[in-house]
């Protein structure tokens, strides 16, 4: 035993008990142990001891490829999300190691916990300047160019350290605020070996959940109760803690307005009626009335961050004071950050609503608690917005709308479907338009928006889900960002639909210019050739060959036939549905106000911007 203090192994592979492992043999072991089903990697030198440490444990561990190392950390994101199991990513040194940057930053500001386990130099070679090292600052500095988008950083030094490494990655990543942990292994020491007994994971972790303060979650029940107009604020902790069942029940309970954010969204059933959709800049017109007109807001598991809270502005989306919140989260730094708390609750999303509900039942036991106007009013609410979604599907143009692609595809797929989005109009849109049933669904990227994130995070999410019909819609930017994983949903045998709507364009953001600067102030967001004629290439061609099921469609009525092509093929399946890219149908309309600063020399919008900067009130 080299490590005082780690609890003796209880193990079923019996091989690894007080076996001589290599660095590489105790990751892959740890791995087992904790139940890792898939390793994805790209080897390089920087990484071969580690990569050949999974021969001979197929059967327990499984290594797949990626074609870029961010995409690997995206399919452990996507698998995290469907299936609450982290997977482990590792990489090569400088480039393979960088690449997983963005990946971690996604993971990282939407917290979902993936290890990411990159290579390093050997360390009797550190500062040599060896193949891929950075060390003009510092020897082997690599590990501080993911320090500000990892929950923690751990660089392993000795062989020896590896087995507590280990243990303590998965503790970090796994508790609280959950997030991606780099593990930072030197070429050597993936190659050294020790007589090891591997710390059981079952002893080494804290189990249960954090429970919030009783007395103030007695204050907030009162609050609650008592609430006319109560509104429940979704965030992405309630689908991390699970928690969407206790959700319902508190508002079935009180009788209140549950809106989401867009990390909240898919964890309410949103053809529930108490469902009021989202606030926020994308919002939707009942979701910002409901949260600006609100008496009692209680927040579950979010930021406030600007988008949500359209930039702070009072009376947009919220009125904090005088509306009073009750925010809840696990991490107490978000509590008070952005607005003033009547009860500020530091806990676990599950534990503490399920509290609330008990508060809420000796209540309800005593006087009816819904207020039956406020419900009304919602109703009403719901059916304009409703009629607003109507008259985008109406649009009567050549290409299809998203919006009417997005209702073909709702239509065309199950409803336990997961549905995957990263950026642009199709996240934007989803949100306002695409209602989810089963809780869990919606898997986006809420908090960090990437793109490129969609196809990777999907071919995670059928990789945790085999069962279930897993689709991604993008955006034709976003599906190039990221197209190369094609090869990798059919070396893995993934079977995913990808829709690609293809506008020719970053068409998000020149609807944003548009809206922002002026009708004729888009630049660099049309794809266009040298003579200024529309560019795209052949979308459906390049999935055919990349060995994908491939159509493509120009008609609304032709999505949901493709659709089910897509499905029966048994295939990775891609539909590429060319759509209308004329402003504003490209998109639809933003009814939130959100901070894009406007330059000065736009005189008249400048001012129009300023005016409405100026409201704002930064707490
Ligand atoms: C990696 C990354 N770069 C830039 C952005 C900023 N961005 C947000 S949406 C968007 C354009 C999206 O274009 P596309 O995927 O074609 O979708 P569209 O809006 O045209 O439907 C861009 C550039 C981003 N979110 N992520
Ligand atoms: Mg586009």
């Amino acid at each position: 035993m080299h490590h005082r203090g780690l609890t003796p192994i209880v193990h079923s592979n019996r091989e690894a008990w007080q076996m001589r492992l290599t660095g590489g043999e105790i990751v892959a072991e740890y791995l087992i142990a904790q139940g890792v089903p898939y390793a994805l990697g790209i080897p390089g030198h920087g990484c071969l001891g580690l990569a050949d440490a999974f021969i001979g444990r197929e059967s327990r561990i499984k290594v797949l490829q990626m074609m870029q190392e961010m995409s690997g950390v995206h399919i452990a994101d996507g698998y995290y999300r469907a299936r609450k199991r982290p997977l482990a990513v590792f990489t090569s040194i400088g480039p393979g190691a960088i690449n997983t940057a963005i990946g971690a930053g996604t993971a990282f500001v939407d917290s979902t916990p993936v290890l990411i386990i990159t290579g390093s130099p050997h360390t009797h070679m550190r500062g040599k300047g060896l193949l891929q090292e950075i060390e003009r600052a510092r020897d082997d500095d690599f590990e501080r160019v993911l320090h500000p988008v990892v929950k923690r950083a751990m660089r392993v030094d000795r062989v020896e350290q590896l087995p507590s490494v280990m243990k303590r990655a998965f503790n970090v990543m796994m508790s609280g605020r959950r997030g991606p942990v780099n593990v930072v292994l030197p070429m050597d020491v993936q190659c050294s070996s020790i007589d090891v007994k591997l710390p059981n994971p079952e002893g080494a972790a804290p189990s249960g959940r954090v429970k919030g303060d009783p007395v103030a979650i007695e204050r907030a029940v009162q609050l609650f109760a008592k609430a006319k107009r109560p509104v429940i604020l979704v965030g992405g902790g309630v689908a991390a803690s699970r928690a969407e069942e206790a959700l319902r029940e508190v508002a079935e309970l009180k009788g209140a307005a549950v809106v989401t954010t867009m990390a909240g969204k898919g964890s309410f059933p949103e053809d529930h009626p108490l469902f009021a959709w989202h606030t926020g800049s994308k919002g939707t017109s009942v979701g910002l009335r409901m949260t600006s007109s609100a008496d009692v807001i209680l927040a579950v598991g979010c930021r406030f961050a600007d988008e949500t809270s359209c930039s702070y502005r009072p009376g947009a989306a919220f009125s904090i004071p005088p509306t009073k919140l009750i925010h809840v989260d696990i991490d107490h730094y978000e509590i008070g950050k952005n607005y003033p708390v009547a009860a500020g609750i530091e806990g676990d999303a599950l534990t503490v609503l399920e509290d609330i509900k008990a508060g809420l039942e000796e209540e309800a036991a005593k006087r009816p608690l819904a207020n039956d106007e406020f419900l009304a009013e919602l109703a009403r609410e719901n059916a304009k917005w409703a009629r607003h979604v109507e008259k985008l599907l109406a649009a009567d143009t050549k290409l299809p709308t998203i919006s009417q692609t997005l209702r073909e595809v709702r239509t065309a797929i199950d409803r336990d479907a997961y549905f995957v989005t990263s950026s642009g109009n199709t996240q934007a849109q989803m949100l306002q338009e695409f209602p989810f049933y089963v809780p869990g669904t919606c898997i986006t990227t809420g908090g960090f928006s990437t793109m490129g994130w969609a196809l990777p995070a999907a071919i995670g999410a059928k990789l945790a889900r085999p069962e279930r019909q897993v689709v991604a819609m993008v955006g034709d930017g976003d599906f190039m960002m990221t197209m190369q994983e094609m090869a990798t949903a059919a070396m893995a045998g993934t079977p995913v639909v990808l829709v690609v709507v293809n506008n020719q364009g970053w068409l998000a953001i020149k609807d944003l210019q548009m809206d922002a600067f002026g009708k004729k102030r888009g630049i660099a967001t049309d794809f266009t050739t040298p003579d200024g004629k529309a560019y795209s290439p052949d979308i459906a061609a390049t999935a055919a060959a990349f060995g994908w099921h491939a159509q493509k469609v120009a008609s609304r009525k032709g999505i949901g036939p493709a659709l089910r092509k897509a499905f029966a093929s048994g295939m990775p399946a891609l539909v590429e549905v060319t759509v209308h890219r004329e402003y504003p149908l490209s998109g639809s309309p933003a009814v939130g106000w959100w901070d894009v600063p406007v330059p000065t020399y736009l005189k008249e919008r400048r001012a129009r911007y300023e005016k409405a900067r100026d409201e704002e009130q930064l707490w």
